[in-house]
């Protein structure tokens, strides 16, 4: 039996794991028992039985690539699809469960219009159905009318980064694009881009070939994020070992061979003491350091200062263990530490950037950056960008401030990100000017840091319109919701960053006709133009097109790929590693040059945490998610729903029974800006002074029947900033500092 065959696993078993893991977490969860009847219906299926259409999961960025199963005009099953590089045949569980949400009776069916004026939460819009037609005009003519009295500036547009949305903003003449990346990882791409990459972070991991796997809260097993769980548990079978520091005892950190419950927020003082120990020590791959890197010597003389007794302060880790940690470490080798999204280098705090600085050093000591067993820099293939493609003409001159402040971040502001944080400010101050409108596609107005107060300026704006595939709380807040299809009635191709050493390209035809009057986001984006009179920013141009051109640079085409017998393209190739690196020096910066010619410290300097707990406020806040969910994709899907219906206040069991709390009971969880009722969960795998809440519940909209009323939402705890205090931060990540909130628990 290969390797591939010995570890595949079925739906049925992933399911179970899934369950299992979440209980050895000390999260309890219901099996759920009509998963079981429901596989009667779908299984056993082979070719013969159904058609098979190639797809690719569109849950997360992952785009693990699928067979999926239509019998009788229905989609049944979804299957890896074995020749994918990346996801090696195996999908998660929030693949699996994406059928109940494209059959989901709740899902928006046709264009909606608002006729209640009033707008905030629990208000009913009274949406009436209109046409596709009378939508667009709706939206154009009022974009217009804004347009002309406030300026293109007024209208802002709010989604990930797509070349047909952001072309039509371009032509109306905004600055404002808000994305949510500093929520989730501009911290380490700050740090690896002014160290390593000059762009960007790394997204794949040869963790499967590593000795020793070092995690600071990076949840790889939990997250149920398919290739980096396969990675971890082969790298395990083959004997490596895993540590994970972790405030709470997390899916991966109940696997791990050691769990260190670390003070949240101070990783970076256990790290930077490991660089003085390795240091110190001489434990480093001399040979690397050597070769590939730049400004150990500068590293060498600052680490002088951090001893581990000094770390023991900060960390409340014993100051034998993190010199035991520091020498397995670098006696381990291949040894890495991979930092996800949201961990602790992740915008959480207001060290984060500076701990994804230490790790891409500590890295780097024991040379595993595009080594086997570290990370590897992207190999994806290259292909034009859609204005080579489609020369655009001139846009119109536009005010240069946003509303958000992002164009004052010296280092971020070179990406297509935005300021989650700060937008919600900008918006109610009107500072530095009004912004009237809004196109938002796939965010929730839950998504942001204090998200009441986000409501309040999307409850303020003049005209919010929505593009969903739900009837979330943004639609309820809108006065035109547009639906879009489910990703298994779409069509495309993914070239996928993750966790394949040579990316292959995935394609995804129709598995399923359009259930409702749905419209893709770029054909809905042409029309508003069209109709706004901005048709010449979009003459020749089609998504077609757009997907030929760029498969047409890399040797095939869309007539071509979209007939490949397995849906798949590209191949795998031995590793290449790289000799040099992109940064001014074309070496690994370890004294980050970069950030000093910015105005930022080059070295990951110590600095206290934003909050300390407090007799007022006595608990620190993590966050994390449900491994069968995917933030507000998935609490109105039934089968994830009865897995993980709720979120709760999840905290030490002691510390609790002193308090009179008991499992399962009712308290208010306040932070100094708000608070949330949620149940309380007692458990031992956490630190007395820490609050652990999943992120994703807490839905209002009336309209999402499974999902409506169940837990609360972790962001209304988290403070957001006007841009004159997130400067003040000095961070070149510009994290949103999501976790530097103190929390008091009572009964309700
Ligand atoms: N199943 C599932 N998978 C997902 C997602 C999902 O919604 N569901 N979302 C995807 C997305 S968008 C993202 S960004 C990623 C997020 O995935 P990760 O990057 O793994 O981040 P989190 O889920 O937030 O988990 C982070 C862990 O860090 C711990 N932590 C918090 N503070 C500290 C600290 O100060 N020190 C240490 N050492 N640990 C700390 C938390 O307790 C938590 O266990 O997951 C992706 N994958
Ligand atoms: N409080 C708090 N806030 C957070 C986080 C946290 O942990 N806590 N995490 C942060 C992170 S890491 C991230 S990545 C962001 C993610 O924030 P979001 O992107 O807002 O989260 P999602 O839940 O993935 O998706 C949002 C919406 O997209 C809709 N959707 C799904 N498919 C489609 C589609 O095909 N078309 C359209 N138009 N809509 C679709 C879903 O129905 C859902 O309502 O949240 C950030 N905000
Ligand atoms: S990791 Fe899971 S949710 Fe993400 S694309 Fe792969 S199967 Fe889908
Ligand atoms: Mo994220």
């Amino acid at each position: 039996m290969s390797d591939r065959e010995k570890f595949k696993i079925n739906r049925r078993d992933f399911l179970k794991t899934s369950i299992g893991a979440g209980l050895a977490a000390g999260v309890g969860l219901s099996v759920p028992k009509f998963v079981k009847a429901k596989e009667q219906d779908r299984l056993p299926l082979n070719e013969e039985e159904a058609k098979v259409v190639p797809s690719f999961c569109g849950v997360c960025s992952g785009n693990c690539a699928i067979k999926a199963y239509v019998k009788n005009g229905r989609v049944v099953h979804l299957k890896g699809n074995p020749d994918d590089l990346a996801a090696q045949g195996r999908l998660c569980v929030k693949a699996y469960n994406s059928i109940e949400t494209l059959y989901d009776p709740d899902r928006l069916k046709q264009p909606l219009k608002r006729t209640n004026p009033e707008k905030g939460i629990g208000v009913d819009p009274k949406f009436v159905e209109i046409s596709w037609e009378e939508a667009i005009e709706t939206i154009a003519n009022k974009f217009n009318e804004i347009k002309e009295e406030y300026g293109g500036h007024a209208i802002s547009f709010m989604h990930r980064s797509n070349p047909f949305s952001q072309r039509l903003g371009r032509a109306i003449g905004t600055p404002n694009f808000i994305a949510h990346q500093s929520t989730c990882f501009t911290t380490q791409e700050a740090a690896w881009h002014a160290m390593v990459t000059g762009s960007g972070k790394p997204w794949t991991y040869d963790l499967k070939n590593s000795k020793y796997i070092l995690c600071f809260g990076t949840d790889l097993l939990g997250k149920a994020k398919n290739m980096h769980m396969q990675h971890v548990t082969d790298a395990m079978r083959k004997g490596a070992k895993l540590v994970v520091l972790d405030p709470y005892k997390s899916i991966t950190a109940g696997k791990a061979h050691e769990w260190i419950p670390i003070k949240p927020g101070t990783d970076l003082a256990f790290t930077l003491a490991m660089i003085h120990v390795i240091i110190k020590e001489e434990l480093y791959d001399k040979e690397f350091v050597e070769k590939y890197t730049k400004g150990f010597e500068e590293v060498k003389e600052f680490s002088k200062q951090y001893t581990p007794q000094w770390a023991e302060g900060k960390t409340e880790v014993p100051a034998d263990v993190i010199v035991r940690i520091a020498r397995e470490f670098a006696q381990t080798p291949p040894a890495h530490i991979p930092s996800h999204k949201r961990d602790a280098a992740g915008p959480n705090y207001v060290n984060s950037t500076k701990l994804a600085q230490t790790q891409v050093i500590l890295n780097a000591l024991v040379g595993t950056i595009d080594r086997p067993g570290g990370s590897l820099l992207p190999r994806n293939p290259s292909m034009p960008g859609f204005d080579a493609i489609f020369p655009p003409p001139e846009f119109p001159d536009m005010v240069t401030k946003r509303i958000d402040g992002w164009e004052e971040e010296p280092l971020m502001h070179t990406y297509y990100r935005g300021n989650m944080a700060t937008v919600a400010d900008g918006i109610l101050n009107e500072d530095p000017y009004p912004v009237k409108a809004a196109l938002v596609r796939g965010y929730n107005t839950l998504t942001f840091p204090n998200a009441k107060r986000m409501t309040k300026a999307f409850a303020e704006m003049d005209f919010l319109v929505t593009l969903e595939i739900l009837p979330s709380e943004l639609a309820q807040l809108s006065d035109i919701v547009l639906p879009e299809p489910h990703w298994l009635e779409g069509s495309g191709f993914a070239d996928r960053a993750y966790n394949s050493m040579y990316p292959q390209l995935a394609l995804k035809l129709p598995v399923h006709d359009s259930l409702y009057n749905t419209k893709g986001w770029g054909t809905i984006t042409m029309e508003i133009a069209e109709k706004m009179g901005l048709g010449k920013y979009f003459e020749g141009v089609s998504g077609g097109k757009f997907n030929d051109e760029r498969l047409k640079a890399l040797g095939t085409s869309w007539e071509e790929f979209s007939k490949s017998p397995n849906g798949l393209w590209g191949d795998e190739k031995a590793l290449e590693p790289r000799e040099t690196f992109n940064t001014p020096s074309g070496k690994i910066e370890l004294y980050a040059t970069l950030f000093e010619e910015k105005g930022f410290d080059p070295l990951p300097t110590w600095r206290p945490k934003l909050e300390e707990k407090s007799d007022k406020y006595p608990f620190y806040l993590v966050i994390n998610r449900p491994n069968v969910h995917k933030m507000h994709r998935t609490q109105n899907n039934p089968i994830a729903d009865e897995i993980s219906p709720e979120n709760y206040a999840v905290m030490n069991a002691q510390v609790a029974q002193k308090m009179g709390i008991k499992d399962g009971e009712e308290v208010i969880v306040e932070s100094k800006i708000s608070e949330i009722k949620l149940k309380a969960k007692l458990i031992e795998g956490i630190r007395p002074d820490t609050i652990m809440i999943e992120h994703g519940f807490g839905r209002w909209a009336k309209g999402l029947k499974v999902a409506h009323g169940k837990g609360a939402n972790d962001g209304d705890l988290i403070p957001d900033f006007s841009v004159e205090e997130f400067r003040k931060l000095n961070d070149p990540g510009a994290g949103a500092c999501m976790s530097e909130v103190c929390l008091n628990v009572r009964k309700a």
